[in-house]
């Protein structure tokens, strides 16, 4: 009807339309189907309808130009890698094509390449994507975790040594009960509080707590390694459907940086380090890319909350200062996100913070827990090698063994901070303790908390790369304070150690107040007693980490979960109510690797980040080592 209005479209055969007049119409309608079908490929990366008409065949070319972006020869071309196949089979990994991506690579860190759609289209065929939710699968790889496997020195889980003979049975024993403490802690968590951040073993429920700006399942990714290692194979297929299915991203709350850092982002990383399963280290990534707007400061030190929401970096509720164990707890879980993304803005970040940390003035050699993010100038002379530092100093010496020895700048660091700890800080008792004290401007706490009990485990750890002349004395610093953490132990009526303990008025490790009194299952104790074991093989580890364990059992171990407890000293446990998450990715770790043979998780191709997730040693011959080169 239209047509016939139209000057000139007089009906003439029996379309009703003239030659000419034919001929254009199809020229029109040839037209209408080009610029619809080309309109597809301006569709953004993620729409559905590109998925429905680009087939597996169009997004194959994909594969070659991510491989040639890369600097590696289309996957057809390629070798298989020498020694494809996991150390040990683990739990899930009965589908190889659950696998990360096995295309080969070069670098260990590479530079940031053009990321694109054919890129994703390779992401978005490896399994475990179709687990994740719309909008999460945007995290292009070209990372070989078969090449990375094969690399490693040791099989994951170790070459399990005959336990057969007597002297192995008591150990094996011991090995057991540890897992049977994890399986109580995870089915606890499971049937009272599965999803949320943490159990509350007395009221039998779940809470979030205020630290992770609305994410849940903290306990869950905790536990992902755990569950892993001790071969607790349905859990481990439990928290991984968990992730899966509920571990959802959008949330909009204000998160601590350090504590999505260490305990989500190393979960999620260890996770997939350890199984290859893609679902892992696309979340991990995903997550990294939201922690990032806390970087956007006048120094690039990042506060240390995180609004969620608007991407801003919490000026109203964290103060005015960034403290040294958050921004300086950073650097092996960025490494690894940029290693996984291909994307340099993780280790941008944290070599940024490096940089401001080697320049400032430091008083005496030492680093002051507060830094203003504005200025970059220390806020207060408040140094300590617990709460508020710790785990800086532990990054330092772990960035420099995680890099396969070439992070220089990390070690020289490392030592020159340890040289200025031991002279200003470092005391020994009239009773003869070796402990780290607190630094107020030059004023000495005679107290030592219990987070700086990990200080033990880090300095035998950092000793075997001193100084030829200094490692008989740094194995020896170290086994003093492991000492004197125990004797915190040993001294309380529970056998397990306060918050934190004083060395005055003729009292020594020991707290001098309730409110220094509780224990809440914390790691760092029985931390040091693994890096000792593995570095001395002395027996007395194994046997005050069995103290330890046998003192959980009595005093923590509730009906439905174990929970912290209020006073040391009272041996009628007072319960906090609170199966922490770390206790599940760190003691009881700990505890069980404590109890197995040096291969478990070998230090020589791992290192535990502060939540005692492990990632691995960049062992590739790669010049494109970004952190050893600074
Ligand atoms: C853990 O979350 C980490 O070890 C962190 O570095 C310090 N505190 C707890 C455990 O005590």
């Amino acid at each position: 009807m239209l047509m016939r209005k139209v000057p000139g479209f007089v009906p003439a055969s029996p379309w009703g339309l003239r030659l000419p007049q034919k001929f254009l119409f199809l020229l029109f309608l040839s037209g209408l189907v080009t610029l619809c079908f080309g309109a597809l490929f301006l569709l953004p990366h993620s729409s559905r309808l590109k998925r429905l008409f680009l087939t597996a065949r169009t997004q194959q070319p994909g594969l070659e130009v991510v491989a040639e972006i890369a600097g590696h020869p289309p996957a057809r071309d390629q070798e298989p890698p020498p020694n494809p196949a996991p150390a040990v089979p683990a739990p899930g990994e009965d589908d190889p094509s659950s696998r990360a991506n096995p295309r080969r690579r070069k670098g260990w860190l590479r530079r940031t390449r053009p990321t694109g759609p054919r890129e994703e289209a390779t992401v978005a065929r490896g399994n475990g994507i179709a687990a994740l939710r719309p909008g999460e699968e945007s995290a292009p790889s070209s990372f070989d975790f078969n090449a990375f496997r094969s690399r490693l020195r040791h099989p994951v889980l170790g070459t399990r040594a005959d336990e057969s003979k007597a002297s192995q049975s008591r150990v094996r024993a011991q090995r057991e009960k540890v897992k049977e403490m994890m399986q109580f802690a995870w089915q606890s968590y499971k049937r009272y509080a599965m999803g949320k951040n943490e159990l509350r073993p007395l009221t039998k429920d779940g809470y979030e707590g205020n630290m992770f700006g609305g994410l849940n399942g903290a306990t869950i990714i905790d536990s992902l390694d755990t569950l892993y290692l001790m071969e607790l194979k349905e859990e481990f297929q439990e928290a991984k459907a968990w992730v899966e299915e509920s571990f959802h991203l959008n949330v909009s709350g204000e998160a601590s940086l350090f504590e999505v850092n260490i305990r989500f982002i190393g979960g999620l990383l260890s996770a997939f380090y350890l199984t290859g399963e893609e679902v892992f280290r696309i979340k991990a990534i995903k997550l990294g890319e939201k922690l990032l707007p806390a970087f956007n400061t006048p120094t690039g030190i990042p506060k240390g909350v995180v609004n969620f929401k608007s991407g801003s970096w919490g000026w109203a509720t964290a103060g005015s200062s960034s403290i040294l164990a958050e921004f300086g707890s950073l650097h092996l879980e960025f490494l690894h996100l940029t290693e996984l993304s291909g994307n340099q803005v993780f280790a941008e970040k944290v070599r940024n913070i490096r940089k401001v940390l080697r320049k400032i003035d430091k008083p005496f050699g030492l680093y002051p827990n507060f830094l203003s993010p504005v200025s970059g100038n220390w806020v207060q002379h408040h140094v300590s090698v617990g709460g508020l530092g710790d785990s800086f100093y532990e990054y330092l010496i772990k960035s420099w063994l995680m890099s396969a020895k070439t992070d220089m700048e990390a070690k020289n660091m490392y030592y020159e901070a340890l040289e200025a700890i031991e002279t200003y800080l470092l005391n020994v008792s009239p009773g003869g303790l070796t402990y780290i004290a607190e630094w107020r401007g030059g004023i000495l706490d005679h107290k030592m908390g219990h987070l700086a009990c990990f200080s033990g485990g880090m300095i035998a750890l950092g000793a075997e790369d001193a100084e030829e002349e200094k490692r008989a004395h740094y194995r020896e610093l170290a086994a003093q304070i492991t000492k004197t953490c125990h004797e915190s132990y040993a001294r309380s009526d529970t056998k397990l150690g306060p918050e934190a303990f004083w060395f005055n008025s003729g009292r020594e490790a020991v707290a001098t107040q309730l409110s220094e009194s509780y224990y809440i299952l914390r790691p760092e104790v029985v931390e040091s007693y693994m890096y000792l074991w593995r570095q001395t093989h002395d027996p007395i580890y194994r046997e005050w980490g069995w103290e330890v364990v046998m003192a959980l059992e009595k005093y923590c171990r509730t009906e439905a979960g174990f929970s912290g407890i209020q006073d040391v000293y009272s041996s009628i446990p007072n319960h906090d109510n609170k199966q922490q998450s770390f206790f599940l990715a760190e003691t009881l770790k700990y505890l069980y690797l404590l109890f197995s043979e040096d291969d478990l998780l070998s230090l020589e191709d791992w290192v535990f980040n502060t939540e005692a997730h492990p990632l691995p040693v960049n062992h590739s011959d790669s010049s494109s080592r970004a952190w050893g080169r600074q």
